[in-house]
């Protein structure tokens, strides 16, 4: 870095650093850690508060990110803010995003080890915004070469187009991630992001089919229709208005003014070209979605015998021309249904609202199995042979924990899986504190006990409860007098981050996902090549019944468990300040109901029992050699003994640290702060500072 910027950076930290002991009472202090020792929840909420009035949004405990969404662009991201934290350890710049992701990426880099970031919140407190930060800072500040450019261009662009087929605008987010991502970042041993690999969860496919008052369909859909070129729209049979189609318009908001439709059209469109989607690819994948489109405006009417009837089936001939099959069969196969006695074939009709079951269930798999198609295409364009040695830094970003009125079968698996994580994060930071003790030979004489940790396995209790009850779903439990009752057809479970009541309608249909096989057989025969790939013959011959939609959900989320178990972590809470979406509006029971369900002031107690810094012997000595004469321009003993005499030299008392078999702990950061402060003096007046201020203590 030139002497300029770095002297620029200097002075930024050192205001920073005399910000964060003296001017604590007007912005509040930058790491809870230094908050007074037995901070209240309402001191907690009330530093938040003072930071957020500043638009200072991040705050640390200790190494956990604390993002309070600001619903206003507030000019943190820039190319120059992403090089001011390159580098740099976390005390001695603001807290932000982009520390957390240096941070990983520089012990990764040093240490060859594995990492990932586990980003949470409820639904709109920030986490894709987080997620895509973190992305863009290794794209950019990571070292490049000319031949792996498309490789970071792919990574980045497998962003917008996912969002677009896979986040909706909900009641609480516009920008709702509908479906859960965990993607690994991959570099090579230099520290070059070579490629990546994406991993979706669960996308939510009764959307496609069914919106609740206030909410959209998913995205692309909306972006094609507004910004499709007029052949193409010609071609697929489109009209431009949303409102022409049942699929988009129940929800009522099918055009919303905070999002721009056309212009994330461009947007996904050049994301297709760089992620390397043909031309044919395309058009058979705008076949898929304009022929769900047309499914969802189908008709059916009862005919004499009460047997479902298609009287316009104008329709039915436009799907049939974009999936390549034949009218006559599509029709069939929505209006029947074919059963298998002993040696034959029965076909039976359906009734209207069978084949309104079925045309609804043909619709989400389509779209369900083309989601995944799309992650599996852009996986294929992110893989990366030519690097064998890889060290992968993986980026969680899940559907956040979310209450509505009526809460069915999806917020119950959204839920469920918030509390798995929850339960993670629980146990990883207290468990691995004490384990770190351990390694390092570091008593530990305060409250960290892994016992805590089973404080939240209500999950099993949770899933002891539903899996032997079948019938939950029909269970009547009345509730406590003064309490919302719970009706005949719901459930209540009380989650980390709050009860909440579910409805059993459509729960067993949903968990069941039922296409029937004559849909299937269609499907299999389509001339389209995703449909191709997508619905194997294959399956058709296979009798058993697949797993429930629950049980992959829940094995996927033993899976990704086991993947981030193997990984070091670093974690981002994020909170939403209010309901409405709204900047500058801090809504004080709202963050503090946050606080408790995030497990914050826990965490800070953790933190606080024990030693709030640690630094590896070589790093601690390599920055603050300078600081005494025995070790300063060089140490050529052990790092442990240099830094050993360094903070004898500089005066720290036996209180303040603790020295393990590979690093040193520090208890508190202002010890830090002080050693910091000397770093940043001249040679001359330094040893005179240092004695004073440990003297003085
Ligand atoms: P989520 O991922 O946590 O919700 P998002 O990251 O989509 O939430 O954030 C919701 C909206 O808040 C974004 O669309 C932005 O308008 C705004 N926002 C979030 N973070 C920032 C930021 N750092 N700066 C400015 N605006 C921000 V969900 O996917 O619904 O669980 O399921
Ligand atoms: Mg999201």
């Amino acid at each position: 870095m030139a002497s300029k910027e770095e002297e620029a950076r200097r002075r930024h930290i050192r205001l920073h650093m005399e910000g964060a002991l003296t001017a604590r009472d007007k912005v509040g202090v930058q790491d809870f850690v230094l908050l007074d020792a037995h901070t209240s929840e309402s001191a907690f909420v009330e530093n938040l508060r003072k930071r957020f009035s500043e638009n200072l949004i991040y705050t640390y405990i200790g190494t956990l990110l604390v993002s309070v969404n600001p619903y206003q662009e507030l000019g943190l991201y820039s190319v120059s803010q992403m090089e001011l934290y390159q580098g740099v350890n976390f005390f001695e710049l603001p807290p932000h995003v982009y520390a957390i992701a240096d941070n990983a990426y520089r012990v990764m880099c040093s240490e060859l080890n594995n990492h990932f970031i586990l980003i949470s919140g409820e639904s709109g407190a920030g986490k894709t915004e987080a997620s895509k930060k973190i992305l863009q800072y290794f794209a950019v500040m990571c070292p490049m070469t000319e031949s792996l450019q498309v490789a970071r261009d792919r990574l980045l662009l497998s962003n917008p187009v996912l969002e677009a087929f896979g986040n909706a605008k909900t009641l609480r987010n516009d920008n709702s991630s509908r479906f859960g991502k965990y993607m690994d970042i991959q570099f090579d041993f230099q520290g070059v992001p070579v490629g990546g690999h994406i991993i979706s969860y669960l996308i939510e496919k009764s959307r496609v089919v069914y919106q609740n008052q206030g909410e959209r369909n998913f995205h692309i859909f909306y972006q094609l229709l507004a910004g499709g070129e007029a052949e193409r729209l010609a071609y697929l049979g489109l009209e431009r208005d949303p409102q022409l189609y049942k699929y988009l318009s129940q929800g009522r908001c099918a055009k919303e003014s905070s999002i721009n439709d056309k212009n994330d059209w461009q947007t996904v469109s050049n994301a297709f070209s760089v992620i390397e989607f043909t031309e044919a690819d395309l058009e058979n994948l705008f076949g898929i979605l304009a022929s769900v489109l047309h499914l969802g405006n189908v008709c059916f009417e009862e005919d004499a015998q009460g047997c479902a009837a298609i009287p316009d089936t104008h329709e039915i001939k436009w799907i049939a021309k974009l999936l390549g099959i034949y009218p006559s069969v599509l029709l069939e196969a929505l209006t029947h249904r074919k059963i298998e006695a002993k040696t034959e074939e029965v076909i039976c009709p359906l009734s209207p609202e069978l084949s309104v079951y079925a045309r609804d269930a043909m619709a989400k798999a389509v779209y369900g199995r083309t989601f995944t198609w799309l992650v599996s295409k852009i996986n294929s364009s992110l893989v990366n042979k030519d690097f064998t040695r890889k060290t992968v830094i993986g980026l969680l970003d899940i559907y956040g924990f979310e209450v509505f009125d009526k809460n069915g079968f999806e917020q119950f698996c959204i839920n469920y899986c918030n509390e798995k994580l929850q339960q993670l994060l629980i146990e990883r930071t207290l468990k691995a504190e004490q384990a770190e003790y351990e390694a390092e030979g570091i008593e530990d004489e305060e409250c960290i006990r892994p016992g805590h940790a089973t404080d939240l396995s209500f999950l099993e209790k949770l899933e002891e409860k539903v899996g032997k009850h079948a019938h939950f779903q029909t269970r009547k439990l009345a509730g406590p007098k003064g309490r919302k009752r719970i009706g005949w057809m719901e459930f209540r479970l009380l989650h980390y981050a709050g009860e909440v009541t579910y409805c059993t309608k459509g729960f067993l249909e949903k968990n069941n996902d039922l296409l029937y096989r004559h849909l299937k057989e269609v499907l299999c025969r389509s001339k389209n090549s995703i449909l191709r790939e997508c619905f194997l013959v294959a399956e058709l011959e296979n009798r058993r019944r697949p797993p429930t939609v629950g049980t992959q959900f829940k094995n996927s989320l033993s899976s990704l468990l086991e993947i981030l178990i193997s990984k070091e972590p670093s974690y981002i809470r994020c909170i939403k300040p209010n309901e409405r979406k709204e900047p500058s509006k801090f809504d004080d029971l709202l963050i503090r109901h946050q606080i408790k369900y995030l497990g914050l002031m826990e965490h800070l107690r953790v933190r606080r029992a024990g030693f709030a810094y640690r630094r590896k012997y070589e790093h601690f000595l390599q920055r603050y050699k300078s600081l005494c004469p025995d070790t300063w321009p060089h140490w050529r003993g052990p790092p442990a003994e240099g830094v050993e005499r360094l903070i004898k030299y500089i005066g720290y008392k036996p209180e303040e640290y603790k020295l393990g078999r590979t690093k040193i702990f520090i208890r508190f950061p202002r010890t830090l702060f002080a050693t910091e402060d000397a770093f940043e003096f001249s040679k001359h007046q330094l040893v005179a500072r240092i004695q004073a201020t440990y003297k003085g203590c």
